[in-house]
């Protein structure tokens, strides 16, 4: 039996955020597909109850416990298996600092547009124009910090890098041109050079979506 088990579906780029790390780290895990869009799972009393009261995935399992919150899970599992693990208390300073930056500014935003653009094929609104404008000004932040560093921290990956990357290999439409970003791009194509690099809709079960 595997050590983590990883309550996700291939569309969740939060979810792949974890996925990725494990799979990058080669640690044991298992995924445990959550049926999301039809049934539902996430938002029923009992999924609340017994998986996440957040209603959310990613959620990882290991050693009886739970775990939500891919932030606070990256950084339960660099604490707890030293991979790509920020280093001394000022590299944990600036991780927490991205991640929580990743999680408000730059996930968020581009993650809830693709989401309406790309899987719900929504069209064009208010809505979809004001996210748009918000990833292109947190693509354009992520772009400059990466003209002068490799990775978020520096000259290796750490578990910031991986939770800037949930989203970034999907293929869906959104109006976003990553080649406007040559930096952010040249930061991506590192990420999809690691060692463990698996496309999300192969890595998480889910894809396509059953009829
Ligand atoms: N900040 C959370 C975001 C998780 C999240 O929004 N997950 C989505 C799937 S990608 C979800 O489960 N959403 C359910 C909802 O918002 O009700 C994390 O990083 O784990």
């Amino acid at each position: 039996m595997s050590q983590y088990t990883l309550h996700c579906f291939a569309q969740s780029g939060n979810a792949y955020k974890v996925a990725f790390y494990l799979q990058a780290a080669g640690l044991p895990w298992t995924p445990r597909w959550v049926d999301y869009f039809k049934a539902g799972e996430t938002r029923a009393a009992a999924w609340r109850e017994q998986v996440s009261e957040m209603g959310e995935v990613p959620v990882l399992e290991h050693g009886g416990r739970r775990y939500s919150q891919s932030g606070a899970i990256l950084t339960w599992l660099a604490e707890h298996t030293g991979h790509f693990a920020p280093e001394g208390a000022e590299e944990r300073y600036e991780a927490l600092r991205w991640l929580l930056w990743d999680n408000h500014k730059f996930t968020s935003y581009y993650a809830t547009l693709r989401f309406l653009v790309g899987l719900q094929k929504s069209g064009e609104s208010p809505v979809t124009e004001f996210l748009r404008m918000r990833a292109q000004a947190a693509f354009a932040v992520a772009d400059k910090h990466f003209e002068a560093k490799p990775f978020v921290l520096g000259a290796k990956p750490s578990i910031a890098d991986f939770s800037l990357a949930g989203y970034a290999f999907y293929d869906e439409e959104t109006g976003m041109d990553w080649a406007a970003y040559p930096a952010l791009s040249a930061w991506r194509e590192r990420m999809r050079a690691l060692p463990g690099w698996v496309h999300p809709y192969a890595l998480m079960p889910g894809h396509p979506l059953p009829a």
